[in-house]
């Protein structure tokens, strides 16, 4: 759930970047973090969290027209997980008290067996922190689409979108920005609506 900061009269919500080693989630933050249209002032920098091994990036937002829930105004923050295998502790760190996902899949036909490894991975780390993903916003993006090697879209959808409720899901080349705010703007609307929604039941 969201933190709620009644100093500032922020609600902080926290998004974070899954998926496999080198799959371009990295890439997606810096071309939010380039683009990004923020309130004056309300950019956080790009912050590298360096443990011996790896590094996780992040940084904060408040979006021009930042939704007002309730008189607070909403904050989101952006996290990467490292996604190569060894680095599961950093993931469940990251992911604890997470409010929504982007799963970044690599569209080459070879990195199927590590999109799905990295997707199982997301629910069992999940899992241990007693969450469950059917009750996180999440959405999925195909990125890489530029590369010869893609696999058909279909393919993926079959892949990782196959479940009971699917979820949006997007085609993009994030080192060209293509597709990069499709799939923050998603998320970010997913769980705005799931905020009001929940402030509108309990004031009910
Ligand atoms: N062709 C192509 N290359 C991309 C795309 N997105 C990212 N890359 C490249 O893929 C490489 C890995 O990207 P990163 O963003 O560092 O990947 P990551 O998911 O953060 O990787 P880890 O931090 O190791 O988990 C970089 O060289 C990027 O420039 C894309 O859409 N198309
Ligand atoms: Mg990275």
């Amino acid at each position: 759930m969201a933190i709620i900061n009644q100093a500032t009269k922020e609600l902080q919500v926290k998004v974070v970047y899954y998926g496999p080693a080198l799959c371009g989630k990295t890439t997606n933050l810096v071309q939010v973090h380039e683009h990004v249209q923020a309130a004056e002032g309300q950019k956080g920098k790009l912050v590298s969290l360096a443990t011996s091994s790896d590094r996780t990036l992040f940084f904060d937002f408040l979006p021009i027209e930042a939704m007002a829930i309730k008189g607070f105004r909403t904050k989101f923050q952006l996290y990467t997980v490292p996604g190569q295998v060894i680095y599961n502790t950093t993931r469940q760190l990251v992911l604890r008290g997470v409010d929504g996902i982007v799963f970044v899949a690599d569209s080459q036909y070879d990195k199927m067996p590590e999109n799905v490894k990295s997707f199982q991975n997301l629910e069992d780390n999940l899992r241990t922190l007693e969450l469950n993903l059917a009750e996180i916003p999440y959405v999925l993006q195909y990125n890489k689409r530029d590369l010869p090697s893609a696999a058909p879209v279909e393919y993926m959808e079959y892949l990782l979108n196959n479940r009971e409720v699917q979820v949006p899901s997007f085609c993009a080349a994030s080192h060209k920005c293509e597709g990069v705010f499709e799939t923050l703007n998603m998320i970010t609307r997913m769980l705005l609506h799931k905020f009001i929604n929940e402030s509108q039941r309990k004031a009910a």
